[in-house]
């Protein structure tokens, strides 16, 4: 059955919320194995339990700015977006946000600042971040812009706020790549969506700044790319173990090592897997195993969840899992409004 293009902006926020949330239980844990995270998720299931509301952290939050900024300013406004950014942070510090970010949030709730982009491209003795908090939080923007080449722009521009060295920001690009493929549909034919992607960050990986900061990292020659296609390689292959995917693709705060990795989660698990229950669909196949693989758990899950969601649409998102998460429910009204405001007017 074909997914209405509604259904698919919902489910794209609404699973990154659920990823969130419930991959806040695993964050930063070396070792997951996958019994604990099938016992957390039916957990989710067992409304005697009560163990209460999973919450969001910056991921969601600041996801949360992103969707309110593009619908207050009918489009990408910088201004606004940081200032959103700094006042979320202010009102509620404690949503477990990277160690380095903080200084460039709280710089930017300064009346003074002029320039926005000035406080991240402080950060790291200069270098600025290559965190995967661009990333995490670039779905809105995919879903906004129709055009490619928006997408890439403000997904880039979005993610500069915060994260200024290119490995950051271009990791939100392919992110926001990932899901305007998914809600075109593309995820129907896994080797094209691979190659597509692959095809444009060739591009945005050919610019000089992209090139330098490789190098001064000492990373290979177009490091999303290298990793894409190892993406594609796991792909071909009959079985992959969670080692492997960790060694290949990584699963840790720094954007190369969780972009291309929840891009991964979403095309492994569109098959049903052996270890995965037997009644899940593949949007619970494709959170369950990102929190299996451990490390950054709830960024992963977001990412994969908002890919996923684009492409299974809201109604694969148990009810049970989003009556248990935080801002689960304020997700599916900011991706109604998002909708109404830019692809029905
Ligand atoms: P960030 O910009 O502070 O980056 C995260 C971390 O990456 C920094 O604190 C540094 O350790 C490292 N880093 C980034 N850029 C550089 C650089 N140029 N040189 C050296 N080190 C660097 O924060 P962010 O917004 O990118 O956040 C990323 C993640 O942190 C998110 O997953 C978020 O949920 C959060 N977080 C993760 C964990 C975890 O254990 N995985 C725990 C708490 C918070
Ligand atoms: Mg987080
Ligand atoms: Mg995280």
């Amino acid at each position: 059955a074909s997914v209405s293009q509604l259904s698919r902006f919902c489910g794209s926020l609404v699973a990154s919320v659920v990823g969130d949330c419930v991959g806040g239980e695993f964050e930063g844990a070396e070792d997951v194995p996958l019994d604990r995270v099938l016992q957390h998720l039916s957990g989710l299931e067992d409304e005697t339990r009560g163990d209460g509301i999973l919450q969001y952290s910056d991921d969601t939050a600041m996801m949360r700015c992103v969707a309110q900024s593009l619908l207050t300013r009918m489009g990408f406004d910088e201004q606004d977006m940081a200032r959103r950014f700094a006042k979320e942070y202010s009102l509620a510090p404690g949503r477990g946000y990277g160690a380095g970010v903080v200084q460039v949030l709280r710089k930017l709730a300064s009346p003074q600042l002029s320039d926005v982009f000035q406080p991240a491209r402080a950060q790291f003795g200069g270098r600025g971040s290559f965190g995967n908090g661009g990333a995490m939080r670039a779905a809105p923007i995919a879903l906004v812009y129709r055009n490619i080449a928006d997408v890439r722009k403000y997904a880039g521009f979005g993610a500069m706020l915060t994260h200024s060295c290119s490995l950051g920001y271009n990791g939100a690009v392919l992110q926001a790549l990932a899901v305007h493929l998914s809600l075109q549909g593309d995820l129907a034919l896994p080797q094209n969506f691979i190659n597509k992607l692959i095809l444009e960050m060739e591009e945005v990986e050919k610019d000089e700044t992209a090139r330098s900061d490789a190098k001064v990292l000492n990373l290979a020659e177009f490091p999303y790319c290298a990793r894409l296609h190892r993406v594609k390689e796991l792909m071909e292959k009959n079985s992959v173990s969670i080692e492997e995917v960790i060694l290949e693709l990584g699963n840790g705060i720094a954007a190369l090592e969780s972009v291309p990795t929840a891009i991964f989660c979403v095309l492994h698990c569109l098959e049903p897997r052996e270890g995965l229950p037997e009644h899940y669909g593949g949007l619970e196949r494709t959170i369950a195993y990102s929190l299996a693989l451990g490390g950054d758990t709830d960024t992963i899950a977001c990412m994969a969840g908002a890919i996923a969601g684009a492409h299974y649409g809201i109604s694969a998102i148990p009810q049970s899992w989003l009556k248990r998460c935080e801002g689960a429910e304020e997700a599916h009204h900011l991706a109604e409004r998002l909708y109404k405001l830019y692809i029905t007017q």
